[in-house]
Formats: structure tokens, C-alpha cells, sequence
């Protein structure tokens, strides 16, 4: 295995102490620290610019206590069958948590010199009930309430506007960031929303790199490699892709230099990343679980899910999406076949399988619904469908523990008053929490049916 250790020539090549912060990020997990930390730490160390980033954690302190510590440095470890390659990322100034220190947000998110707060949050940290709409009791333990008050102060003071950039996997994540943030001043701040809509851009992003969560075995091996025990170590594959719409309300670090791609629409390269990508995950998850597996690479390794991934990508997904530009969807699935495959990553399936009910929306319904406009059926979609039932029924249980979902007690109740004929009606059909623009016909349901009901 061949190593590049951590070392002299790898700390970053600009002085952090001499850098200001420039954004503020909420949720700063561990993909957030091998995808735009990573591309921030390069576009610092090419163009320079003061852009380090202070975390925000909502309610969890392990990321300030793995990172504070170490002043914010922490490993990336990009993994392959070839070889492991370690780098040291500088870009990170601190983390603060939300309960107890209020006070130190309020002044990273008015200082004149932060012109972007980006997030992280997943799915479900966007607080939206299950119509889309903002759930505002929930919203109030969320970033919500850190904006507004930061509008307000910016406003009060004529500081400018922000970039608000939402780099979390929702289709149009930009437009439901400025929509759900409308909603949550409109109802508690009123007199913020038109600075709010003059003063601030919510870009939509496409964010793809797969950062499987780190374990003790990773923090063991690079300390081995290193000699240096790093508790902020991630773990990712060597591909990374970023795609931001053009729209910025003022100055961003120089991401499109180290092969950001800033274009005027992302919705195609959205639509391919989540519809393909997360969608084909997502059902190697379900049905990966199902059969026994622990990681997607050995799911993949599977011929018959390998062939159900391949033909959910090329024959259910890729004709619902309009080409990306310079993207190949063809080559694209293929591309994708080979990064599951990936032997060193030990992605784990049930890390995938969290939060089903904020995923599969966006993943397989929206291919559902474009093709059930033409008259379609999508098998593969479909067998993914029963497996996710299955597992929210909690049939992966005993081997798996119980279900990780913000609706697993709704989902549970749901299937204990429907039962296997009435439970895809129940979430689907009209009124359902799941609603959306596929309604499942008769033969959807009969086609579901007998998988659900073993
Ligand atoms: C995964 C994603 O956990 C999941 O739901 O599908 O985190 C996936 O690895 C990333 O979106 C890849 O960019």
C-alpha cells in the first residue's frame, strides 16, 4: 500500500493565525470536512483570501471536542485499493455549539469580514414538515433563529447581505434554503424579509463526495502511518465533484480554481447526483441490509444488486434528466459502479439507510413520478421501495438495532394500523406524509405487495 505521510510539506502553505474568518458553517460533520473544507484549504493556499471557517455544532459538542483541541487541523485520508493519501486541512478555525455559546456566534455571523454562512445540517435539519413546509417548533431549536437575529444586527449596522449556501442533498436545496428562511421571518421577524430578499443570495449547490463515518480502526491506522493520534481524522474516496449556481451576494473564496465548477444551473447536475447516485445508495442500502451485507462495496459485489443498481440507474433515473453539460449519464453510471466498488472505503450501509423518510423523495419518487406522467413502471425503484417498507417495518431490526429516522415511530405506527395491504396507500396516496407527484396506482401496489407482505 503506497502512503503519503503526513508531514513538513503537507501543512497548509498560508499562515492560519494570520487569517480571518469568512464563513460560518452549520454542521460541520465529517463530509463537510473532506468536501468544502478541503476545497477552501486549497483555494486559500492558491489565491489566499481570508476564508477560514468557524463550525457551528446545534446541539452535539463532539466536533468542537475533536477539533478545538488541535486548533481546527485535523487528516483527510482519501482511500482507494491503491494506496492511502493523507493531508493536513488548515481551514478550519474553530467550532462553537449552538447552547453554549450564543453570544461568539452572533459576533462570527455579523463581522464585516463574514460573507458566507453554508450548511451541512442533512435532510432533517431543515426543520420542514412533511408537506415541505417549515415545522416552526421545530425550527426554533435550529439555525433559524441564529439568522434571523444575525439579519437583524447586520441590517441595524448596514453591514451587507450574505451568501446563504445550502450544501446538503435536497433537489433545489438553494431555493428551499430562501423559501424556508422567508417563512421563518415572515412568521417571526417581518420586518427582515425584504433585507433579507435584497440583501442575500441562496445559490443551489450539488455537493458528491462519499465519506463513510470514521471509526477507531481509521484514527488506529493513520495514527500508525503518522505517528500523531488525530481525533478529527476523515476518511474519503480520491473523487470529489462541487457544482454552485453563479449567484454570490459578495466575495467567495476561489473554489472554482481548485475544480469547483460555478455554472448558471446546477438543477441537471442535481438531478443526476441525487436521482443516480443517492438514488442507487440508497437502494443498495435496503436491500443490501436485507441480504446480509455491512458495506456498499460488498453490496455491489452482489451481481444481482449490482444489476438492480445499474438498471435503476441507466433505465429508470438517466431518462428522467436532462444531461448536465459535459457529463456523459451513461459513462456517469459507470463511474459510479467503480467508486461503490471502492475496497477501502467500508461504507456502511446502515450510515445510508438513516433518515430514509427525508432521502427517498428527492432519490426515487421524483424518477417515479416523471415516469408514471409517461406511463411507466420502474422495477428496480420499486423493489427498492419494498425493501426500505421492510426495513422501516423493522425486519433489519434484530441484526441492525432499530430504525434511525425522525418518522420511524409514524412509520411503525403506520404499518401497525395498515399492514402490508394498506401501507404503501397509507404513506403514498393522497394525504399521506409521503405525498408527493407519484400517486401509487393499483399495479403499483399489487407489484408491491408481495414483497412487502414476506
Ligand atoms: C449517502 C450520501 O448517506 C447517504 O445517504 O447516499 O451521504 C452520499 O455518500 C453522498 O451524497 C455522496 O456525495
Amino acid at each position: 500500500m503506497s502512503v503519503s505521510h503526513w508531514g513538513g510539506d503537507q501543512t497548509p502553505a498560508y499562515d492560519r493565525a494570520a487569517k480571518r474568518v469568512g464563513i460560518v458553517h452549520f454542521g460541520l460533520g465529517a463530509f463537510t470536512r473532506a468536501h468544502q473544507a478541503w476545497y477552501t484549504d486549497r483555494a486559500m493556499a492558491l489565491a489566499g483570501g481570508d476564508w477560514m471557517i468557524a463550525g457551528v455544532s446545534l446541539r452535539s459538542p463532539d466536533v468542537g471536542d475533536q477539533l478545538n483541541p488541535q486548533d481546527g487541523l485535523y487528516m483527510l485520508a482519501e482511500k482507494s485499493g491503491s494506496g492511502t493519501r493523507l493531508q493536513q486541512i488548515g481551514s478550519v478555525a474553530e467550532v462553537l455549539l449552538a447552547t453554549r455559546q450564543r453570544a461568539s456566534i452572533a459576533i462570527m455571523l455579523i463581522a464585516p469580514s463574514t460573507h458566507m454562512v453554508t450548511f451541512t445540517v442533512t435532510e432533517k435539519g431543515y426543520c420542514r414538515r412533511p408537506d415541505g413546509s417549515l415545522d416552526l417548533d421545530l425550527a426554533e431549536g435550529g439555525f433559524y433563529p441564529l439568522l434571523a437575529d444575525a439579519f437583524a444586527r447586520r441590517k441595524a449596522a448596514g453591514i451587507g447581505g450574505l451568501t446563504l449556501l445550502s450544501c446538503d442533498n435536497l433537489a433545489d436545496n438553494g431555493r428551499q434554503l430562501h423559501r424556508l428562511i422567508t417563512a421563518y421571518l415572515v412568521a417571526r421577524a417581518p420586518d427582515l424579509v425584504d433585507w433579507f430578499h435584497t440583501q442575500c443570495r441562496c445559490p443551489n449547490s450539488m455537493v458528491d463526495r462519499i465519506v463513510p463515518a470514521t471509526t477507531d480502526t481509521d484514527r488506529a491506522e493513520a495514527a500508525a502511518l503518522t505517528g500523531l493520534r488525530d481525533e478529527g481524522l476523515v476518511v474519503t474516496e480520491p473523487f470529489s465533484q462541487w457544482v454552485i449556481e453563479d449567484d454570490f451576494a459578495g466575495p467567495r473564496p476561489a473554489w472554482d480554481q481548485v475544480g469547483a465548477q460555478i455554472v448558471a444551473d446546477v438543477a441537471p447536475y442535481e438531478m443526476a447526483k441525487l436521482r443516480m447516485l443517492n438514488g442507487a445508495h440508497s437502494a443498495l442500502a435496503y436491500l443490501g441490509l436485507a441480504r446480509g451485507y455491512a458495506y456498499v462495496h460488498q453490496a455491489v459485489g452482489d451481481p444481482d444488486l449490482a444489476d438492480l443498481v445499474r438498471r435503476l440507474m441507466l433505465d429508470e433515473a438517466a431518462p428522467t434528466i436532462p444531461a448536465p453539460p459535459g457529463m456523459d449519464l451513461a459513462a456517469y453510471a459507470v463511474a459510479l459502479l467503480a467508486r461503490f466498488a471502492n475496497p477501502a472505503l467500508n461504507h456502511r450501509l446502515i450510515q445510508i439507510a438513516m433518515d430514509g423518510s427525508q432521502k427517498i423523495p428527492q432519490r426515487w419518487l421524483a424518477t417515479l413520478a416523471a415516469h408514471q406522467a409517461r406511463g411507466r413502471a420502474c422495477p428496480a425503484i420499486r423493489a427498492a421501495l419494498a425493501a426500505w417498507l421492510r426495513h422501516v417495518r423493522g425486519d433489519n431490526g434484530a441484526h441492525w438495532g432499530a430504525v434511525d429516522d425522525p418518522m420511524a415511530a409514524d412509520l411503525a405506527a403506520l404499518w401497525a394500523q395498515h399492514g402490508p395491504g394498506g401501507i404503501v396507500a397509507a404513506l403514498f396516496g393522497a394525504g399521506g406524509p409521503l405525498a408527493s407527484d407519484w400517486t401509487p396506482t393499483p399495479e403499483d401496489i399489487a407489484a408491491l405487495q408481495p414483497e412487502i407482505t414476506a
